[in-house]
């Protein structure tokens, strides 16, 4: 990225503040982001928008700040200071919008950077974990009470199993030799696997689980801690948008219970931690288990096989597509990825068949 052309989109968000150098941050596999710094010390987070995978952005971006919104009104006791260390805060542009676009071009938006805050890929502590369920547990209260009805969908059936099977279909019918002969082991697991994954949408569908305000990407990298391992805000909330708390809970899980990264080709390094499971399940129900039904409790281990299914699914089919959504840094990244998700769901079916 040219600093020139960061620095002059920098500028056209009404930051008050004078440009000093920016650096990229580790953004996911969607949008691009960049941390800019200014000469006051005060930092933000610019980010592009991918336009090709997100095709209402400003429906995206309206989602983010309504939500960002709620979530200041319920820390309204906080200093302007302790509030943008709590909750995300979104910087409008100089027209106003919350997002700067130039016909034809990208769209930015920019939040205040969140000082003295880290990320984990991998968690390697259990308080990290604990922390983590804590975190999103009182994500899902604090927005519980926000009519979710007012979000756009902003990837219609994100989550939905029988769309994910769907698309996957069609990239079979058009894979090419060579990469359905390097998928043949796992398209057998998916066939095998077809009918327990589609359980939480029937419950969905038939109205058994509520549908509410989720996150819909919680990774446990989209959630900030400070340098005493403390949770601070969830972040990366792109995706917010009406759906079940085991949208969230599995796809917490997924990440925090690897002790590998997503990509991690090794498999013998792919292992599902039982512990880190059960320290972040204590913190998330500690803050929603009088508000969740026993039908949703009773669903959480299955969340957690179904997320982590879903993303192995995600991660295949954009293989077999030749790799036209995620980002990636070699050709079987997503074959990769894919494999280190359905070791996980192995690694995962036996523990905790040991433990219960
Ligand atoms: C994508 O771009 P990023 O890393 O925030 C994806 C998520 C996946 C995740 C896997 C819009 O998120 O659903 O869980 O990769 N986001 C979208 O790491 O598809
Ligand atoms: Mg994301």
């Amino acid at each position: 990225m040219n600093a020139e052309i960061l620095k002059s989109i920098f500028n056209e968000f009404d930051h008050k503040s004078k440009y000093l150098s920016y650096s990229e941050l580790n953004s996911g596999h969607i949008n691009d982001t960049f941390l800019v710094k200014t000469i006051s010390g005060k930092n933000f987070v610019l980010q592009r928008i991918n336009h090709n995978v997100f095709k209402n952005v400003p429906g995206l971006i309206n989602n983010k700040v309504l939500i960002s919104n709620h979530l200041k009104s319920k820390f309204s006791h906080l200093s302007n200071e302790d509030l943008t260390s709590k909750v995300l805060c979104f910087v409008k542009s100089k027209n106003t919008d919350h997002y700067y676009y130039k016909n034809g071009e990208n769209f930015w938006n920019m939040m205040i950077y969140i000082e003295n805050s880290v990320t984990h890929e991998i968690v390697k502590d259990k308080e990290i974990a604990y922390e983590g369920g804590k975190l999103l547990g009182q994500f899902l209260n604090l927005t519980s009470d926000f009519d979710s009805r007012k979000l756009v969908d902003v990837i219609p059936n994100f989550h939905d199993m029988s769309f994910r099977y769907r698309q996957y279909a069609s990239s079979l019918q058009s894979a090419s030799k060579i990469r359905l002969l390097k998928a043949t082991e796992y398209t057998k697991i998916v066939a095998g696997l077809k009918e327990e994954m589609h359980i939480l949408q029937q419950l969905k569908e038939a109205g058994e689980i509520p549908v509410r305000v989720t996150h819909n990407d919680t990774k446990i990298s989209n959630s900030l801690f400070n340098k005493e391992n403390k949770s601070v805000c969830m972040i990366d909330t792109d995706t917010i948008m009406p759906g079940i708390i085991h949208y969230d809970f599995g796809d917490a899980i997924r990440t925090i219970c690897n002790a590998a990264a997503e990509d991690e080709k090794d498999l013998t390094k792919v292992e599902f931690n039982i512990d880190y499971y059960e320290a972040y399940k204590k913190g998330f129900l500690e803050q929603t288990k009088d508000s969740l039904s026993e039908i949703e409790l009773k669903y959480l281990p299955l969340a957690v096989k179904t997320m982590i299914f879903i993303m192995g699914l995600r991660f295949l089919t954009d293989y077999l597509n030749n790799d036209i959504y995620y980002k990636t840094d070699y050709p079987e990244h997503n074959l990769d990825r894919a494999k280190n998700q359905f070791k996980l769901i192995e690694s995962f079916s036996q523990k905790l068949t040991n433990t219960i």
